[in-house]
């Protein structure tokens, strides 16, 4: 590099790194190939950490793990053509949970774009729907000021995933490298105007006259850091506290206002509690169709206060009373001045009574029937990991709910999974990820058989990168969730659902993984213990009862208090 007094030449493959460096990445998870290589090669010369994955989603997925454990952007980069199709999933999953990553691909030199050039894709026509923001780049000179805009895009806001196309002349050639002069210049960029005071009047009458208030507590509550924030609401209004799947760990779930989980598979006294309330206070969450069942009759007899950093999320599912838009920590601490103290003991009294006996029977209090259930797996790893600094990352299906019902989380940014596109294959590259964020933390990746089978060929990237991370495969032989819409909606037609698997623990071992299997619940503490005590990854192959179905389940588009409750007890549980 020729250094001049004020600015330095740099080719834009250079540049690409200084930028990332002085936006303070230090990892970023790739796969190489030939329209990324002078990236590549430039890479050496910086203070990065590369993560060398196995297959491209595997990298967007651990973008996103690393992401969804810090707060912070995860950037992961590939090559052109299938490297950059590789990543669209990972792409979609990040978008649809508001989880800030930055993907870099490379792209065809750029007089050939458009000549069906080899490895040519259009990738920023093909993520346009589901990126926050994408750009093709075509010159060295405006690669700093995309790489400045796009963790700022990430990051801000309602975050979300953004997408650099950098096309290999762009990344070859060389200009002259100012970074006072890249600033960000984003021209659709607005601040709303902060809420009216006489919009936070109103919600804050509203709750103040409500007789039976449901906070709901969503993803935004973590993505907002307005844990604080949130406890002081519920603990002034005297306010139970419910939690979206991606919520959970924004409110401990051990606080005596916890209620838990809402939703299609959320435990029965939250949704009862939700329609017989007079009052819902949402808090950075969306409202999605897991989560309200039949619009119609959602929430009856609720008023609704919604607060959103994104304006388009306000009275898009649900009709609100009040909606205001901003960030939630800094609304709610508007907000709680006007928040009088409340006794609300009669309404926590009908809720409890809502309960009925579920905690006594509870899964942990039955006696070992020989069987193994995945809910005691949970429950047991939950005992053995509560105290440490956990994280779980789960994949997608029956073992994801179980986990969101057994695992109290009690802290935030301790369960990463994938909501809203319901992505099976993240778990284990997430997992990865969030170690990587996060390395003094216990990483559980908590996968079924069906979705550790999409990825597992990333444990050949944390056994290459030294990543601890522990797995629990939760193997029911089935791909589980969708057996048990079978066997509730289309009569037991199990077509395609039954699931064999290799054997996954000489698999584990053959990555050099110490690994063991699982039958019966009194080894499931035994082998987290051994797990926990080993140096390096390990992995347990829990052979769980195969057709255990989760319970409760509010079909698709029912009455949120339309819920399937468990017809005869196989093994009692908290969510009966
Ligand atoms: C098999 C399966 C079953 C499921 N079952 C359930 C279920 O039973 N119950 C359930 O809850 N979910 C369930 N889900 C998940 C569900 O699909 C949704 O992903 C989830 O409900 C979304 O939660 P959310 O709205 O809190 O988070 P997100 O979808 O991430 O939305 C976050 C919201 O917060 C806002 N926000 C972001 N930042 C801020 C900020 N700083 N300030 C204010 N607002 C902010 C965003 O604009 C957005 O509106 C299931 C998923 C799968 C795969
Ligand atoms: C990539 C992808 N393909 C298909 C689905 C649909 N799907 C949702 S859950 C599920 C079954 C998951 O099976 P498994 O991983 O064994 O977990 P289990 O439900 O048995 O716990 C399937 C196929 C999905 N969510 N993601
Ligand atoms: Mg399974």
């Amino acid at each position: 590099m020729e250094e001049t007094s004020n600015s330095m030449k740099l080719t834009g493959a250079q540049i690409l790194w200084e930028s990332l460096v002085r936006e303070g990445v230090t990892d970023v998870f790739g796969y190489p190939g030939g329209a990324i290589l002078p990236a590549y090669d430039a890479m050496l010369d910086y203070p990065i950490r590369h993560v060398l994955v196995r297959h491209e989603q595997g990298a967007t997925h651990m973008a996103d793990g690393y992401a969804r454990a810090t707060g912070r952007v995860g950037v992961a980069i590939g090559t052109s053509g299938p490297g950059a199709t590789n990543m669209v999933t990972g792409i979609a999953t990040a978008m649809m949970d508001s989880s800030p990553i930055v993907c870099i691909t490379g792209q065809v030199g750029s007089r050939l774009i458009g000549s069906d050039a080899f490895q040519e894709i259009d990738i920023t026509g093909i993520t346009l729907p589901i990126t926050k923001h994408n750009y093709l780049v075509t010159r060295p000179g405006d690669v700093a000021r995309t790489v400045r805009e796009a963790m700022l895009i990430a990051r801000s806001g309602r975050p979300g995933p953004v997408l650099i196309d950098l096309t290999k002349d762009a990344q070859q050639g060389s200009c002259e490298f100012d970074w006072d002069a890249a600033g960000p210049a984003v021209p659709g960029w607005r601040h709303g105007p902060a809420p009216a005071a006489a919009d936070l009047a109103s919600a804050a009458a509203l709750v103040n006259g409500a007789e039976r208030p449901v906070i709901l507590a969503g993803h935004g509550v973590l993505l907002s850091g307005a844990m604080p924030e949130l406890a002081a609401l519920a603990a002034r209004a005297g306010a139970p506290v419910a939690m979206t799947l991606l919520g959970i760990g924004g409110f401990p779930a051990t606080h005596p206002l916890n209620l838990g989980m809402m939703g299609m598979h959320g435990e029965a006294w939250v949704n009862l509690a939700i329609q017989e309330a007079d009052l819902l206070v949402a808090c950075g969450m969306r409202f999605d169709d897991r989560v309200t069942g039949n619009l119609r009759t959602y929430a009856p007899r609720a008023r609704k206060v919604h607060i959103d950093i994104d304006a388009s999320e306000i009275n898009k599912n649900v009709p609100v009373d009040v909606g205001l838009v901003g960030d939630l920590g800094e609304l709610l601490r508007a907000l709680l001045p006007s928040i009088a103290n409340a006794d609300r003991r009669a309404w926590l009294t009908h809720i409890e009574r809502l309960k009925g006996d579920a905690a006594a029977r509870d899964v942990q209090t039955l006696p070992d029937d020989g069987h193994l259930y995945a809910a005691h797996v949970v429950h047991d790893l939950w005992r053995a990991t509560r105290e440490a600094e956990t994280i779980v990352v789960t994949d997608v299906g029956q073992h994801q709910m179980w986990e969101a019902q057994y695992y109290h989380h009690d802290r935030p940014y301790s369960l990463i999974t994938s909501g809203g596109l319901g992505t099976m294959g993240f778990a284990i590259p997430a997992a990865i990820g969030a170690k990587r964020a996060r390395p003094a933390a216990e990483v559980w990746a908590v996968v079924g058989d069906g979705g550790f089978q999409m990825t597992m060929c990333e444990l050949a990237t944390a056994v290459q990168e030294g990543l601890a991370i522990k797995v629990a495969v939760i193997n029911n032989g089935f791909l589980g969730m969708v057996r048990q819409w079978q066997q509730f909606f289309y009569e037991r037609r199990y077509a395609a659902t039954p699931l064999s698997g290799p054997d996954f623990v000489r698999l584990a071992e053959a990555f050099g993984i110490r690994a063991q299997a699982v039958s019966a619940r009194a080894d499931v503490l035994p082998a987290v213990a051994a797990a926990r005590g080993h140096d390096g990854p390990w992995l347990i192959d829990f052979r769980v009862e195969q057709e255990d179905t989760v319970y409760p389940m509010v079909p698709a588009g029912a009455d949120l208090h339309a819920m399937i409750r468990r017809p005869s007890p196989i093994v009692e549980t908290a969510a009966d």
